[in-house]
């Protein structure tokens, strides 16, 4: 039997600090120190054990038969005949308008002569080798493996290698390597969780390792890219992942259908999805709980949706304004806007991993297919994380050229400071090349 939780409406205004911070707290997102041990000593035994220990793990978490890691470039070749021609069609027709839409992040070099004879640059170089994780589990997320693998293909990353893990009977969906093959992907290894994360960072004899993780995944998974971003020098992560949220913010117009089944679709990710609506309708409010209730008991992972719902809040606003407040507080993953001229508001909602506008922009549309990408940040990291994107998959860095005039216009401003921080030698680095050519 579903038990579905009561969904309480709560008014805002005349809440206390304490109350309101309350009523915006992500689910438990409790320091477990159990889990932290656990997932340093997988990256610790795969960082020393190598390809054994890696196989190891992924035959007692994934699939106990399997022996190889690595998929067969024919298994690869051959999955565009193993899809239904539908999910070709879809998975072809995603790919165009994320590629299209990434296409036209491509990071420009700049060159700027800062004073006479002082030229600096800004340049961009694609990353070497990355690293791109699509969870398993619960879930096959092929769409994932485009998110990720349409900027890697975009920025032309020497080498781009997929991890997921096996299903138990030791396979990869077809639907998966079809879109990583799309993307161009070659090298793509049956392994998840945080050994894989730990592979990929140290390497092992057989996967070589990356300087860049991306994905998101479990919290095995999350603790692992951590772990690896803080303890493997010149290894990063893309941002720090989370369990998935989605912000409605409605007017009294807009359709409770519509909105209960938005909610619904970012709590039917995983129990511990947050999902919250503001509005300043209390008619609204209540047709959105009454539409959940009845919209629930009919998805294939209800029992999931239903325990995320106990994680949901419905808030009552005195007006649109103050829910864009709360929303620039509370920083969602996603944030929906159902009003009447949703665009008037977006110059003040700037603290979002995406924001969906109008009745006509669900969520989910930018899970697939809209051309955004869908690795976003969760836990209020969207006040300082940005939405992942082509830049992603480049490092910026500077070069500087100074000729010998420029070099003498400069030389007072360089030594008079280095001479200030006390280091002479800075100075002199400068000086002994002016004194030279006086
Ligand atoms: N909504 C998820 C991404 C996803 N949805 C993949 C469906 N498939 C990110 O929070
Ligand atoms: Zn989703």
């Amino acid at each position: 039997m579903l038990t579905i939780p009561s969904i309480a409406v709560q008014q805002w205004q005349g809440l206390g600090q304490s109350a309101q911070q309350q009523l915006l707290q992500r689910p438990l997102a409790e320091q477990d120190s159990a889990l932290k041990q656990q997932v340093q000593t997988i990256c610790e035994a795969v960082k020393t054990g190598g390809d054994k220990a890696l196989l190891g793990y992924t035959q007692s978490f994934d699939c106990a038969t399997l022996t190889e890691l690595a998929v067969a470039p024919e298994q690869i070749a051959s999955a565009e005949q193993a899809v239904s021609a539908d999910v070709r069609a879809a998975i072809d027709a995603a790919y165009a308008n994320i590629y299209a839409f990434h296409q036209r992040q491509q990071p420009r070099d700049i060159v700027v002569e800062t004073q006479q004879g002082v030229t600096c640059e800004q340049r961009f170089a694609a990353l070497d080798a990355v690293g791109l994780y699509v969870p398993g589990g619960s879930a096959v997320l092929p769409s994932t493996a485009l998110m990720l693998g349409i900027p890697a293909q975009l920025a032309g990353c020497r080498r781009v290698v997929l991890v997921s893990p096996p299903s138990a009977s030791g396979e990869l969906p077809a639907a998966l390597l079809y879109a990583a093959k799309r993307c161009g992907i070659s090298e793509i290894y049956r392994c998840g969780g945080a050994q894989a994360i730990a592979a990929l960072a140290y390497g092992t004899e057989s996967i070589a390792s990356v300087d860049k993780i991306f994905g998101p995944g479990n919290r095995y998974v999350t603790q692992a890219k951590q772990y690896i971003a803080n303890s493997v020098a010149g290894c990063s992560i893309d941002m720090p992942a989370g369990p998935s949220e989605l912000m409605v913010i409605a007017d009294s117009r807009a359709n409770p259908r519509y909105i209960a089944a938005d909610l619904l679709s970012q709590a039917e990710h995983g129990a511990d999805s947050q999902v919250l609506l503001l509005t300043p309708s209390l008619a609204l409010a209540d047709a959105v709980v009454s539409e959940l209730r009845q919209q629930v008991g009919s998805l294939s992972r209800a029992d999931i949706a239903a325990q995320a719902l106990a994680n949901s809040r419905i808030i009552l606003v005195n007006a649109i304004q103050q829910a864009i407040e709360i929303s620039q507080r509370y920083a969602p993953e996603h944030l929906s806007l159902q009003l009447e001229d949703a665009e008037q508001w977006l110059p003040q909602l700037t603290r979002a991993g995406s924001i969906f506008v109008g009745d006509y922009t669900p969520e989910s549309g930018g899970d697939y297919a809209t051309g955004t990408n869908h690795v976003l940040p969760t836990n209020g990291y969207a006040k300082s994380f940005s939405s992942l994107g082509l830049t992603d998959f480049y490092r910026r860095y500077t070069v500087q050229t100074v000729t010998a005039d420029g070099l003498r216009q400069l030389a007072p401003t360089i030594t008079t400071l280095a001479n200030l921080e006390g280091l002479d030698a800075h100075a002199r680095a400068v000086s002994i090349r002016v004194e030279e050519r006086s």
